[in-house]
């Protein structure tokens, strides 16, 4: 059983204080994880690390730059905060390795996305927690632009051809226009409407981009939020569930 989990950015980190990781949160979280069992995938956001230092350079999913100070200080940001998630996790017993995806991933000119999965495959083959993050990655023809946490789930849900997709955000699913969670989403259009833009700095465009890009997989995928992880990682389905088919 191979679980591809995304902690949100705005779940680990203080997303209105620049860089500042929410300690109490991310403690939570790796509790949660260390009692997991199965292969399991973690990819974590940007939240207050990656997104300003993006902004501040004009970065964005769409928007490259050729600014090699400027991608260093992005993928130093996001350096930080991952290794403030991989040392939680080993504080726990978690055997949690880095994966940083600059060095892995990149797109050609047309925007596609190549991440090779063989090394994160490996690190599971052999026990290990791999633990990836949003990050600044080259571009084909742009310099380099941002390549969401979330994009990241879908790439490695495919290529790992993982059973179960949890995204952990700050809200408990997917909300509709009076703020209850919707169950299930199995087109965007439905729901289209509803989802707003994210409140703080978000370059990769917050709940509807990651709708979007849940909906491209074959696993369904669950939305929830931080209070109901250990549901998800016991094999429950909490929060929103985001299936194109009739999957149950
Ligand atoms: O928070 C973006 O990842 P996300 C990472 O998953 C950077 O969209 C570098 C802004």
């Amino acid at each position: 059983m191979t679980t591809v989990l995304k902690l949100g950015g705005s779940v680990v980190t203080d997303k209105d204080e620049p860089e500042t990781v929410d300690r109490a949160a991310l403690t939570d979280a790796a509790d949660a994880i260390a009692e997991a069992n199965g292969d399991l995938v973690v990819v974590h956001g940007g939240g207050s690390f990656g997104h300003p230092s993006a902004a501040a350079h004009g970065v964005t999913d769409a928007a490259g730059t050729h600014d090699a100070a400027g991608i260093r200080e992005i993928h130093d940001a996001m350096g930080e905060l991952n290794a403030a998630v991989v040392g939680a996790l080993q504080d726990r017993d978690v055997p949690a390795l880095p994966v940083r995806p600059l060095s892995v991933a990149y797109r050609d000119d047309g925007g596609g996305t190549a991440f090779p999965s063989e090394p994160v495959a490996t690190m599971l083959a052999e026990r290990f927690v791999p633990v990836a993050h949003g990050d600044v990655v080259a571009q084909r023809g742009a310099g380099a632009t941002i390549l969401s946490g979330d994009e990241i789930v879908t790439l490695l849900a495919e290529r790992l051809d993982a059973d179960r997709v949890g995204v952990c955000s700050t809200v408990p699913g997917v909300l509709d226009g009076d703020g209850e969670v919707i169950d299930r989403i199995d087109d965007f259009e439905a729901v289209a409407s509803a989802l707003g833009e994210s409140e703080a700095t978000d370059v990769t465009g917050g709940m509807a981009a990651k709708i979007r890009a849940l909906l491209e997989l074959e696993t369904p995928a669950s939305v929830f939020g931080p209070a109901q992880l250990r549901t998800f990682l016991s094999g429950g389905r909490p929060g929103t569930l985001v299936a194109r088919d009739s999957t149950p």
